[in-house]
C-alpha cells in the first residue's frame, strides 16, 4: 500500500525501526502520556481513546494505566471487545468477575456493557462515553461481547471454540448484522455502503502506512522533559 509519503508500506515496520510487536496492556499508559503531554501545555477537549481484548484486561500494565488514569481524570475512553477467548484462553480462565464491566468500578471509573455486535447499541454508548470525558468525568471503559471469528492469528484455526459458542448469542458477524441493520433500516443504500466502506477501508490503510513510514525518533535530539520544562532544567544545572 502506498502511504503518504508516496512509498510502498507492506504492512511491516521499515528494517531497523524499533516496532511493538504486543500492545497487551501498555497501550493505555501509552495514552495517558499522550493526554499528560496535552495537559501540561494546557490543551483542552481532547478525548484520549484505547483499545484492548479481553485477555489484556489481565495484565499489570492495564491495571496500572487505568488507575492512573482515574486517580488524573483523564478523559480516556477504553474500548473493550470481551471476545469470550484470550488468545485460546476462556474468559472463565480469564476473570471471576461476572461481567469484565464490573471490574471498572473498582478503579473508580464508569462502565458500560454492551452487546458489541449491536452496531446502534455501540454507536450510543460510545456517544455517551465520549461526551462524559469531554465533560471531566474521567475514564470510561466500555466492554463490547462479541466473539473472534477467526483464530488469533494465521497459525491459530480457533478450533478450541465449542459450536454452542458459536451458535450463540454473540457468534454473529459484527460486520455482516451492521450491513443488515444498515439497510434494513434504510440508512443507507447498497451503493453509499460499499462507498463508505471503501473510505474506511482507506483511512485505516493510510493511518497504518504514515504510522509505519515515520521516522523513529532520535534519543539525541528529543526533549524527554516530562514534568519540568527545558528552561527549568537549564536553570538548574
Ligand atoms: C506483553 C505481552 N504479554 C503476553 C503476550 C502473550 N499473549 C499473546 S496473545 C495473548 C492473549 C491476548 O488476549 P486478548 O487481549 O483477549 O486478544 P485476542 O486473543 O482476543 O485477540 C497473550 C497473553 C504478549 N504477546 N505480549
Amino acid at each position: 500500500m502506498k502511504g503518504r509519503d508516496g512509498n510502498i508500506h507492506r504492512g511491516r515496520p521499515k528494517e531497523g525501526m524499533p516496532a511493538m510487536i504486543s500492545h497487551l496492556g501498555s497501550s493505555v499508559s501509552v495514552i495517558n502520556g499522550m493526554m499528560m503531554a496535552k495537559r501540561f501545555q494546557g490543551k483542552t477537549g481532547f478525548v484520549g481513546a484505547a483499545s484492548s481484548g479481553d485477555g489484556m484486561t489481565s495484565t499489570g500494565a492495564f491495571h496500572e494505566g487505568l488507575n492512573q488514569a482515574a486517580v488524573e481524570k483523564l478523559p480516556l475512553v477504553v474500548a473493550l471487545a470481551n471476545n469470550q477467548f484470550a488468545y485460546s484462553t476462556p474468559t472463565s480462565r480469564q476473570f471471576a468477575c461476572a461481567d469484565l464491566a464490573d471490574r471498572a468500578a473498582g478503579y473508580g471509573v464508569r462502565g458500560y456493557s454492551i452487546d458489541g455486535t449491536d452496531l446502534l447499541a455501540c454507536l450510543e454508548t460510545f456517544a455517551e462515553a465520549i461526551d462524559r470525558a469531554l465533560n471531566g468525568d474521567g475514564p470510561q471503559l466500555v466492554v463490547g461481547k462479541l466473539l473472534r471469528l477467526s483464530g488469533h492469528g494465521v497459525h491459530d484455526d480457533a478450533s478450541y471454540v465449542p459450536d454452542e459458542v458459536k451458535a450463540g448469542k454473540f457468534g454473529g458477524d459484527s460486520l455482516a448484522l451492521a450491513r443488515e441493520m444498515i439497510q434494513a433500516k434504510g440508512l443507507l443504500t447498497e451503493s453509499e455502503l460499499k462507498e463508505m466502506e471503501a473510505e474506511l477501508t482507506e483511512e485505516v490503510e493510510t493511518a497504518v502506512s504514515d504510522a509505519q513510514g515515520e521516522e523513529s525518533p532520535n534519543p539525541a535530539t528529543e526533549n524527554w522533559n516530562a514534568l519540568s520544562t527545558g528552561e527549568l532544567v537549564e536553570r538548574m544545572f
